[in-house]
């Protein structure tokens, strides 16, 4: 039901005024840039013609709705340099690029239809979700200009004329980065969002605490952002994000509808903790800060209660901060018994679910006796046997998935314990046959992890996230797998737009990148 041509009568318009150069040279870009589109959409029908941006160009959203303003002015932006868009009384007739809500029962929650006629722009959805997903692939759409931000003069702005209906294939489209090892403060982490976002990915995992560094302020056990976040691998300065900070970033994060799944990890990768809190240590006494890349010596003290009243307090805290999930880390422990572990993840699992949360462990936890609503991440990738019985499964096989395994053997950031991870290897995977025997459904959708032991900076984090995560965001959204031809052409269109954007990326050799 299209519910769009009343509220489109009451609508808010947006005016555009968009920068022109006098003798702008016009674009002259084949229709087939609808073909490259990433994540591939369900549908592409290209037609004849193309949409031209002019100065008069107006965004026309349904009155009073606050998603659509927002993701209206988000468009405006990309169209112009700087926020020059005003809100003006309504004129529909005139309009020229509508969002419409609208429900077409096979879009699901998450999909858009883009229709682009040389009149008019129109995005249906049934959600401020697929507006923002229909945004997203009209940017596709746009000349790569469109992301610089620095005031340049743009010239005239085509789309091409055609019909996309798109839906993505899991609910779960997942990046994961770890600011424990290395920390990156706020303005990356955001960078990082805006960048998932232009290919549609909605989960942004957080690695808040390991051996190296706890990220995150805990009012009732201050010393673990005081102490804890106070170094990093190498024994660099650490640092770590106030609760401000972090709801400021879930909330930057939300308006992209990307959803931020924090991660304490225990029982292991609890140095920083122990260092900060003598009394968590079974001994009693708190041992230093660690700086070194080792893992599985460290272990919270399960066998005292103080260990469950600290964990309780850190779920609280961070559970009122951000949304339905939580995640309990529990990998690589090597200092329990079986019996130990499994009694830890299920006592732990009670805590993340009292506070309202579903939980999500590394695939260990699929040992324990698990809630129906519990989520386990696979990402051994010999490991998979014990994972068939997983009600949620979230898919990061270390050796496809993993950002912080080397491209190949001469590249100098990253580790190569999975092994090397091209692009080729990292688009060509299908996540419904990595765990023989999962139930139908079972598989939630992927994630990207980046772990950050040898990243430092934000250009680091860049070039081993880019091209790959875009790979995963394909297989996360896309109704199959790739085609690697296909794939690599469509990912070669990407390089100006990342130029534009400033994006330190890996120029890999079997790609051919476009100019
Ligand atoms: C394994 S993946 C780990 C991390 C390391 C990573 C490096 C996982 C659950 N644990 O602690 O950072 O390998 O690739």
């Amino acid at each position: 039901m299209f519910l769009t041509n009343r509220l489109l009568r009451v609508a808010a318009v947006t005016l555009l005024t968009i920068a022109c150069t006098k003798h702008a040279p016009i674009a002259t870009r084949p229709v087939s840039s609808m073909h490259h589109v990433i994540p591939r959409p369900v549908s592409v029908q290209p037609a004849t013609g193309v949409f031209t941006f002019t100065e008069s160009t107006k965004i026309v959203v349904p009155d009073g709705h606050v998603d659509a303003a927002r993701i209206g002015r988000y468009l405006a932006a990309l169209l112009v340099t700087g926020p020059r868009s005003t809100p003006g009384s309504a004129d529909p007739s005139s309009g020229e690029v509508h969002l419409r809500l609208g429900a077409r029962a096979e879009a699901g929650d998450e999909g858009y239809e883009l229709a682009i006629a040389p009149e008019r722009v129109t995005i249906t959805a049934a959600t401020p979700a697929g507006w923002f997903y229909g945004v997203q692939t009209l940017r596709q759409l746009l000349p790569a200009s469109v992301e610089y931000d620095a005031n340049v003069p743009r010239s005239r702005l085509t789309a091409p004329a055609g019909r996309i209906v798109d839906r993505p294939r899991f609910a779960w489209r997942g990046a994961m980065l770890d600011v424990a090892r290395h920390f990156f403060p706020v303005q990356d982490v955001k960078r990082y969002i805006d960048l998932l976002a232009l290919y549609k990915i909605n989960r942004l995992h957080l690695h808040l605490s390991d051996d190296q560094g706890w990220r995150i302020e805990i009012r009732s056990w201050p010393n673990l952002a005081s102490h804890g976040g106070n170094t990093a691998v190498g024994g660099g300065p650490g640092g770590f994000y106030t609760q401000q900070d972090y709801a400021e970033i879930v909330k930057y994060a939300g308006d992209r509808f990307i959803t931020i799944i924090p991660e304490i990890d225990m029982p292991g990768h609890t140095n920083a903790a122990l260092s900060s809190y003598a009394e968590l240590n079974c001994d009693g006494m708190a041992p230093p800060p660690y700086t070194g890349i080792r893992v599985g010596f460290s272990t919270l003290c399960v066998d005292k209660e103080v260990t469950y009243r600290f964990i309780d307090d850190v779920v609280r805290e961070i559970a009122g901060l951000s949304g339905p999930y939580f995640h309990i880390g529990g990998d690589e422990v090597q200092k329990l018994t079986p019996a130990q572990y499994v009694t830890f993840i299920e006592r732990v699992q009670g805590i993340v679910q009292k506070h309202g949360k579903e939980m999500i462990g590394w695939d260990e936890v699929a040992a324990a006796s698990l809630a129906p609503t519990s989520i386990v991440q696979h990402w051994r990738p010999k490991a998979t046997a014990g994972l068939a019985a997983a009600r949620r499964l979230i898919l990061s096989p270390a050796d496809k998935a993993y950002l912080d395994m080397k491209y190949h053997e001469e590249i100098t950031l990253g580790l190569n314990w999975a092994g090397y991870v091209d692009v080729r290897t990292a688009s060509e995977w299908d996540p419904e046959r990595v765990v023989p025997g999962a139930a139908r459904g079972a598989v939630i959708g992927v994630e990207a992890p980046l772990w950050s032991e040898t990243l430092v900076h934000m250009r680091d984090v860049e070039f081993m996230a880019f091209p790959r995560v875009v790979a995963i965001a394909e297989i996360g959204w896309s109704p199959t797998a790739p085609a690697w031809e296909d794939f690599a052409t469509r990912l070669g269109a990407q390089a100006p737009r990342w130029v534009a954007l400033g994006i330190n990326f890996y120029r890999a050799g079997e790609i051919p990148w476009a100019r």
